[in-house]
């Protein structure tokens, strides 16, 4: 199965039928003094999310760590975690799945547009609910002024039964909405690829991102440490805030800062 996944981009592979974490497994590469590797599972038996949450991984999805020593001071490393959302968006676009991105972290699909492509499913009848088909949880360490390592791990549910993942999340897979199999090298390749193009242009992350975006132009909620945010989303900026129109003004979230956003 290693031989599958050699990748056409500048990085070393590592593939694990299971593993307990490929961000864990890619933060001790990091720590070892690696760089540039791509470390991939079929299955991830301790997978973490956000804030030490799960990260349900059975054998089928695609969960992939990338890791990286980019030039940037620690502040800009949220744009990876965009960087990541628009391609995975852009890659499951590719495999007919009308993904979208909802600020900060999360790739999702529509049901009215999985409807489409697998119209006898049971879930069509839910209506107008987003579903998670993709998460995205970046680690870094280093100075102020300049960043270490970054770890930028990503989770595609791929060919993976959504029954098999915890129901609270709403979660859908691309086998689910293509009502096929995808081909996970491919995938995986065209995924690698395009953040590969984007962690060299960071500018131009933002502007790929607002085309995908489904949290602008509405009302939303933010709960932060430091309290909630509530107001019109109308813009995102560099690396990653999120410019919310509230009723004392504009007030600007971090993408670090965000423990939950839905929309009022
Ligand atoms: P998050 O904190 O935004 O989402 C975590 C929440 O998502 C969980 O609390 C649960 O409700 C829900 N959830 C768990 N598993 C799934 C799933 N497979 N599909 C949909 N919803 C789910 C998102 O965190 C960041 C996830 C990153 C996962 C990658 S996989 C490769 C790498 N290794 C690793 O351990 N994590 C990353």
């Amino acid at each position: 199965e290693a031989v599958e996944y050699g990748l056409d981009a500048p990085f070393d592979v590592e593939y694990h039928d299971s593993i307990p974490s490929t961000n864990a497994r890619a933060r001790d590469l990091a720590a070892g003094g690696a760089e540039d590797v791509v470390v991939l599972a079929d299955e991830q038996t301790g997978g973490r999310g956000r804030l030490d949450r799960d990260w349900v991984s059975p054998s089928g999805g695609i969960w992939l760590s990338i890791l990286f020593r980019p030039d940037v001071p620690m502040a800009h490393a949220p744009v990876y975690t965009l960087a990541a959302a628009v391609a995975a968006t852009r890659a499951a676009r590719e495999a007919g799945v009308e993904a979208t991105i909802k600020w900060p972290n999360d790739v999702l699909v529509s049901v009215t547009s999985a409807g489409t492509s697998s119209a006898d499913d049971d879930d069509v009848l839910v209506g107008g609910e987003e579903r998670k088909l993709v998460g995205i949880l970046t680690e870094m360490e280093g100075e102020a002024d300049r960043v270490s390592w970054v770890v930028v791990g990503i989770g595609v549910n791929a060919n993976v039964d959504p029954d098999s993942l915890p129901s609270e999340a709403n979660p859908t897979s691309l086998q689910a909405v293509r009502g096929e199999t995808v081909d996970r090298r491919l995938f995986t390749q065209r995924l690698v690829e395009t953040f590969d193009t984007l962690r060299q242009t960071p500018e131009s992350v933002l502007d790929e991102w607002r085309e995908y975006a489904t949290t602008l132009g509405k009302r939303v909620r933010v709960e932060t440490p430091t309290g909630v945010v509530e107001g019109d989303a109308v813009d995102v900026e560099f690396p990653g805030r999120l410019v919310v129109e509230t009723d004392d003004g504009r007030q600007t979230v971090s993408a670090g800062d965000c423990e939950h956003l839905r929309p009022v």
